[in-house]
């Protein structure tokens, strides 16, 4: 699902082997310290191509520290490519090399190399991206696309110089230069089949999140169902909230959801009548199971039911290689104030699951309760988001719903700035499934490629139409209309 190889060409050389493809996030090392640790966090995070480029370093320097980059690569499955120099990709056995526009023929790089290796070069317009095809390149470098420090740039082609070469050449294109985890959707919608980069992912406190976030905008060039999302959540057997509220806002979205059940509920619009847990070992079995076989983008987690689950799920994803994105809706309470989270819970999910999130979403009582304080007023918000980012997930996104005034605000606060997301409040009880639906939606936006601050905004307009467009089931709490509002979203 997440998997868009179908979408790249695969690289065949003159020896007609076949490689991997392309596509996907391109790292290029940087001169600073500690590269080999910085890497070693990105390829968590899924990064496709790895290039050694080491400009002021002495050649056993290079010797070593390429062997050990190249054994994280195997690791990781990662391809391997040394810049410049083809005598260390030699000495190396690289994957392969990639060439400047002044570091010689790829003939002679080929002849020095041997059969089985891939070789790149940087272009940076038209005519020397026909030429690099001609002469036999794998693929092309194509930069800058935006202004960059890392290195300096004598031409800056950007997206539409991208737009322009991308239907005269066959290569995969990777597209190179100031790219960003916010930029990097206008490099892909221009066509670009790899992004390169340095800077976003290796000068990021979080390397593997950059590049996991690189990662999953490729998906928005996947067909429907696009993306996939595994959720980790109760059963609610009245079907608004829960596991079915998660697989039905998913799958109307568009993305592929696939499902882990903690616990199972005797559940209708007025409550929860009963609960049945599930063995922690059975949860964990679950997720496993589908992680082993099914490429999930995001996984989003809702009720946990107790501590021991909460415990057994933050292991199992500390312990795993790769990055998957977590999305935690620290669901805690019924509609009708049923606990759907044991007591001892709170402080193992703080310590142990919370530090893993890429997003958090509570709504203002979970917020009160994961900070025992309480928060009253929108000008409390911003704070309550900055102290929850601080408990360890890399973004939150503190819900407003609950506060009074005409306005329903929500806080997205990222580490670095807050931005708001405000919709016009709809004075209903019609609410069951909210938390569960906004969580899904952010993650199945997230999961077909959108950024963060767009899967918002998205799921924000969705939530906001499945609670107007709701209409009276049942005797309590309605619940919204997943249905209509994604019928409205197609319009
Ligand atoms: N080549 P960052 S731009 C190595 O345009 C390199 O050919 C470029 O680093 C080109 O991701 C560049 O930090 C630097 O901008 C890319």
């Amino acid at each position: 699902m997440g998997d868009c190889s179908k979408r790249f060409r695969l690289v065949i050389n003159n020896t007609a082997q076949t490689f991997p493809p392309v596509g996907g996030v391109y790292l290029i090392t940087d001169q600073d310290d500690k590269l080999v640790e910085r890497v070693g966090i990105a390829l968590r995070g899924g990064v496709a191509v790895l290039q050694y480029r080491a400009k002021e370093k002495s050649h056993e320097t290079r010797l070593e520290e390429g062997r050990e980059l190249k054994q994280l690569c195997k690791r990781f499955g990662v391809t391997f490519i040394v810049n410049d120099d083809i005598r260390l990709a030699k000495e190396l056995d690289a994957d392969g090399v990639h060439l400047g526009q002044d570091d010689g023929g790829i003939a002679e790089a080929r002849e020095l190399l041997g059969p089985g290796k891939i070789v790149g070069k940087s272009t940076h317009n038209l005519d020397e991206a026909l030429q690099a095809e001609q002469e036999g390149a794998d693929y092309i470098g194509f930069g800058a696309m935006y202004p960059t420090d890392s290195k300096v740039i004598t031409h800056m082609p950007g997206t539409s110089g991208l737009c322009a070469i991308r239907d005269r050449i066959k290569l995969p294109v990777v597209a190179i230069g100031g790219i960003t985890t916010s930029n990097a959707c206008r490099v892909i919608d221009a066509g670009a089949d790899a992004v390169a980069v340095i800077s976003s992912v290796l000068s990021s406190p979080r390397p593997d999140i950059a590049a996991a976030e690189l990662k999953l905008l490729f998906n928005r060039t996947c067909p429907y169902p696009r993306g996939s999302v595994l959720t980790v959540a109760g059963s609610d057997s009245g079907g608004g909230a829960g596991i079915q509220a998660d697989i039905k806002t998913i799958t109307l979205l568009g993305s592929y959801a696939a499902s882990a059940l903690t616990a199972l509920t005797a559940q209708n619009t007025k409550e929860v009548s009963a609960i049945h847990g599930l063995p922690p070992s059975f949860v964990v079995d679950q997720i496993t199971t589908v992680l082993a076989d099914i490429p999930v983008d995001v996984i989003k987690t809702g009720m946990l039911h107790t501590s021991a689950i909460v415990s057994a799920l933050a292991e199992l994803l500390a312990e795993r290689t790769g990055y998957i994105p977590l999305v935690i809706d620290p669901v805690m309470v019924s509609k009708g104030g049923t606990a759907l989270l044991d007591r001892d819970s709170l402080h193992i999910m703080q310590e142990q699951l919370l530090p893993q999130a890429y997003l958090l979403t509570p709504n203002i009582p979970e917020a009160e309760r994961l900070l025992g304080r309480a928060i009253r007023c929108e000008a409390d918000m911003e704070q309550a988001a900055r102290d929850l980012h601080a408990l360890g997930p890399a973004n939150v996104l503190l819900k407003g719903g609950h506060l009074a005034g005409r306005q329903s605000m929500d806080i997205l606060f990222d580490g670095y700035e807050c931005r708001e997301y405000a919709a016009e409040r709809v004075f209903t009880s019609n609410t069951h499934g909210t938390g569960c639906t906004y969580a899904s939606a952010i993650a199945a936006f997230l999961a077909q490629g959108e950024p963060l601050r767009s899967a918002v905004e998205k799921a924000k307009e969705f939530i906001s139409a499945a609670i107007r467009l709701a209409h009276p089931l049942g005797k309590g709490h309605s619940p919204v209309n997943h249905f209509a509002a994604a019928q409205q979203g197609d319009r």
